[in-house]
């Protein structure tokens, strides 16, 4: 953990911090709950590797924003504080750091461990989404370019096989093969994208079951986390809700024989994506559906595996092969999946 000047950080916002705790928040930003003078605050820390253009995120969020304040008043949008200076984004040398108001009587969790808590998420997801439907698409930034472009994460894993001749493309090997036999999928994904039919809109890209705030009656409050909000395909948000909501354990498990999916999940993520969506969805898009699953597993065990080979530069790792252990999760969940949703 770098150092963060957190004097700095409290006289730009105006703080007085009396309590800092971090948060588990996922591989790429660092987050905290402070506790202040003005109420509690989240604070987080932008990772800047992997989110280049800082103001393109400050910008998406403050334009969705501002729409949302004026087309829907009551619906419930996490804007980031302003500095005294009126600027949200806290840049100290190197680290960048924006700061949200800490909506009280929520909380997230970090596992999806009931079909209703799935279906509440892909409603709040669709809803988001819903809601933007009249939002001028082409004002976003694309933070991060080509973010879940299938043929590109393709590419790249291609290029890390063909640079890597160590040991770890040894250990690797098995996977490798299937994996790159898998162009099916990437045609698929193709496929669908250039259909007349699938349509683009401002996508949430990072559905993870952390990044929605709950109420103590286990209702959906609204989704948080949002870098990566950005034009994109419904299979983005439809599709990582599936990775991530339907098997009974994280991407992080290393024991393949133990994951299985639970159906329950899967029909709670449809059912509350479309009542969140209601007529917007296509029925070619509907129709879809199994295929996101497929295109966003696929597409993680592409990306955990180019990691693996280009030595943990993204992700990072805390155990040894971590990046491998975690393609293979992600591989056999694919299997899975694609065995009951063939
Ligand atoms: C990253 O850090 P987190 O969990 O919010 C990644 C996602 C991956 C996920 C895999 C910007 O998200 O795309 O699906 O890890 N976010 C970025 O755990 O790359
Ligand atoms: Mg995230």
């Amino acid at each position: 953990m770098l150092n963060i000047e957190w004097e700095k950080i409290a006289t730009a916002y105006d703080l007085i911090i009396s309590e800092i705790k971090p948060i588990q928040s996922g591989l790429i930003n660092s987050t905290f709950k402070v506790v202040t003078q003005r109420g509690d605050f989240i604070v987080q820390q932008l990772n800047t590797s992997v989110f280049k253009d800082v103001d393109a995120i400050a910008d998406n969020i403050s334009k969705v924003g501002n729409y949302l304040k004026n087309v829907f008043p009551d619906y419930l949008f996490t804007h980031p504080v302003p500095q005294q200076n009126g600027e949200c984004l806290f840049k100290q040398e190197d680290l960048v750091f924006r700061v949200f108001p800490f909506i009280n009587n929520t909380h997230t969790i970090q596992t999806t461990s009931s079909p209703h808590e799935a279906y509440e998420a892909a409603y709040q997801f669709a809803l988001f989404t819903k809601k933007l439907t009249g939002f001028p698409l082409a004002t976003l930034h694309e933070t991060i370019p080509r973010f879940h472009d299938l043929q590109l994460r393709y590419h790249q894993f291609e290029q890390a096989v063909n640079a890597n001749n160590g040991i770890r493309k040894t250990k690797a090997s098995a996977l490798i093969k299937e994996v790159l036999e898998r162009m099916d999928i990437v045609n698929a994904y193709e496929y669908f994208i250039t259909h007349k039919d699938s349509k683009k809109r401002v996508m949430h890209h990072d559905t993870k079951i952390s990044n929605v705030l709950f109420d103590a009656a286990g209702k959906g409050v609204t989704v948080i986390d949002l870098d990566t909000i950005m034009p994109g395909y419904l299979l983005s948000d439809l599709g990582d809700m599936l990775r991530t909501y339907i098997a009974n354990v994280s991407e992080e498990e290393t024991d393949l024989d133990v994951i299985f999916i639970r159906d329950a999940y899967v029909k709670a993520i449809e059912q509350g994506y479309k009542a969140g969506l209601e007529n917007e969805i296509s029925s070619f898009e509907s129709d879809n559906f199994y295929l996101f699953g497929r295109i966003m597993m696929y597409m993680q065990a592409l990306r955990f595996l180019t990691d693996y080979l280009e030595y943990d530069i993204y992700y990072g790792q805390n155990k040894e092969d971590q990046n491998l252990k975690r393609a293979l999760n992600q591989h056999r969940l694919l299997e899975l999946f694609e065995e009951l949703y063939p």
